[in-house]
């Protein structure tokens, strides 16, 4: 699992190269969003199970068919599973804000998950709209608490829709 710093760093000692001004940059960059990252983390945390609940919420009401017979997340183990995937959406999501790298939601989350959902029949497209609704109720949060540029909530969870969906969002 790598951070953003680790990542950089292994970058520049590959080539063998000092820090330079572009690498200084982006740790100052990953330095200045510090605290918003931890303090985006803590709100995610102590909201987790209320969050997961709005969004499972949300999605079956925009999308019904979801959970009535012959919908993916008809019964209750089913149901449970599809929230309990949003669960993990969250917090490996909380992860990737904190370390300012995608490569955790690569390793732990993403890798086979296309697959995985084809032959189980879970639909990709109600799944990208869950991380959406995710995502916008997480920055809602997050604005909340008076952290004013949000725009750095939107890293992990664009990383998963792209990589879900394989289209550019
Ligand atoms: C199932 N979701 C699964 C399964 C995996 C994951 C591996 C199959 C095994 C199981 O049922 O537990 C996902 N597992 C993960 C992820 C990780 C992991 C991401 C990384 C930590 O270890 N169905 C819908 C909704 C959607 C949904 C659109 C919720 C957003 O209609 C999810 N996932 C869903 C459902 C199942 C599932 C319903 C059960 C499918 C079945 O068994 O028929």
């Amino acid at each position: 699992m790598r951070d953003a710093v680790t990542t950089l760093i292994q970058n520049y000692d590959s080539t063998g190269r000092y820090l330079d001004g572009d690498a200084l940059d982006s740790l100052k960059s990953y330095f200045d969003s510090g605290l918003a990252r931890v303090q985006a983390a803590s709100i995610i945390s102590a909201n987790a199970a209320e969050l997961v609940k709005a969004a499972g919420s949300q999605l079956f009401q925009e999308i019904p068919e979801l959970i009535r017979p012959g919908g993916n997340a008809y019964t209750t183990r089913r149901y449970a599973a599809c929230l309990r995937d949003m669960d993990y959406y969250l917090r490996y999501g909380s992860y990737a804000l904190v370390s300012g790298n995608s490569a955790v939601l690569d390793e732990r989350v993403l890798q086979g998950l296309r697959e995985t959902y084809n032959s189980l029949g879970v639909p990709i497209a109600p799944t990208v709209i869950g991380i959406q609704i995710l995502k916008a109720l997480v920055k809602e949060k997050v604005a909340a608490a008076g952290i004013e540029d949000t725009a750095f909530v939107d890293e992990p969870f664009d990383y998963m829709l792209r990589e879900l969906s394989e289209v550019s969002v």
